[in-house]
């Protein structure tokens, strides 16, 4: 058995399958960790839904800022922006199956024996692991809650406030909670985020770093996978720390990791005879409105 962990697919499932038969993955046999952001984007995103929830118990599976507009999107088809490649899930006859297994998805996966965890932005510096674990389950109570579920995608939308606050309730309270989770890539020490800035590690606004940089930060015991941030290019310059989303709907390729070994792999969209990937938006990673979480 092999545990292996993938970053953002956003749709790329040739890539995906490539990756898979390159390590002759076995479903019956080995693991697959998804750091989210399973669409969107790219070519394939009602396909790739299928194919995991197919092997959906040989998955463990957190939700990015795509999956969350994916369910936002859901409950009110208003919600898609141009650049999304969702209506294909949303019209599906499956759709209520696909979504309703997205739903159970969690936020954070801590696997105890290897002092491993996977989210898909990362955990913020001011946060211990036990911090962290509560907060990701405030936050997968209310999807799996019938009547949270609604108004947490409502309130779930928005860059404020930038800083968690112990004091802070209801869907405000989750929002930041999904925003570090989902959405970060350079905050400050005391985890105030800059949700603003998307490029690359030399790019941090004055004042603030990348999430695993800081010094402080009360997670540096544990090693922690994620995805999200393409422009860093799979690369890191932290002990523990893997970057998972190498930009493979952007052009770029999809990343496997062997979480034991650490071994790499990686696969482009359109390599060995798997559909190219033609990107809907042309160069930004995410979408350009505000309104939508990034
Ligand atoms: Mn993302």
């Amino acid at each position: 058995m092999a545990t292996y962990a993938v970053g953002d697919l956003q749709g790329c499932l040739g890539a995906l399958q490539c990756l898979l038969k390159q390590v002759s993955f076995d479903p019956a046999r080995d693991r697959l960790w998804l750091v989210g952001d399973l669409v969107n984007r790219g070519p394939q995103s009602l396909e790739t839904l299928r194919f995991l929830y197919s092997i959906r118990e040989s998955l463990v599976c957190v939700l990015g800022n795509h999956d969350l507009h994916l369910l936002a999107a859901g409950q009110n088809i208003e919600r898609l922006k141009k650049g999304d490649t969702l209506l294909e899930i949303i019209e599906a006859p499956d759709c209520a199956e696909l979504l309703d297994w997205l739903r159970q998805q969690k936020l954070m996966h801590y696997d105890e024996q290897r002092n491993l965890a996977l989210v898909h932005a990362g955990i913020p510096p001011q946060w211990s692991l036990r911090k962290a674990l509560k907060c990701a389950a405030e936050v997968e109570t209310a999807l799996r809650d019938d009547n949270l579920f609604p108004p947490y995608l409502d309130g779930m939308y928005g860059n404020d406030p930038a800083k968690w606050d112990n004091d802070l309730k209801g869907v405000t309270r989750l929002r930041v909670i999904t925003n570090y989770f989902t959405r970060m890539r350079f905050c400050t020490a005391e985890g105030k985020l800059d949700l603003k800035s998307k490029e690359g590690l030399g790019t941090a606004p004055a004042g603030y770093k990348p999430w695993f940089q800081h010094k402080e930060r009360k997670t540096r015991e544990l090693k922690i996978i994620f995805g999200h941030w393409a422009a860093l290019e799979g690369n890191v310059d932290a002990p523990g720390i893997f970057a998972l989303d190498t930009g493979c709907v952007w052009g770029g390729a999809l990343t496997l990791m062997n979480v034991d070994s650490l071994e790499r792999l990686s696969c482009k969209c359109g390599e060995h005879g798997h559909p190219a990937t033609p990107p809907v938006a042309p160069s930004i990673c995410e979408p350009s409105s505000v309104s939508v979480p990034r």
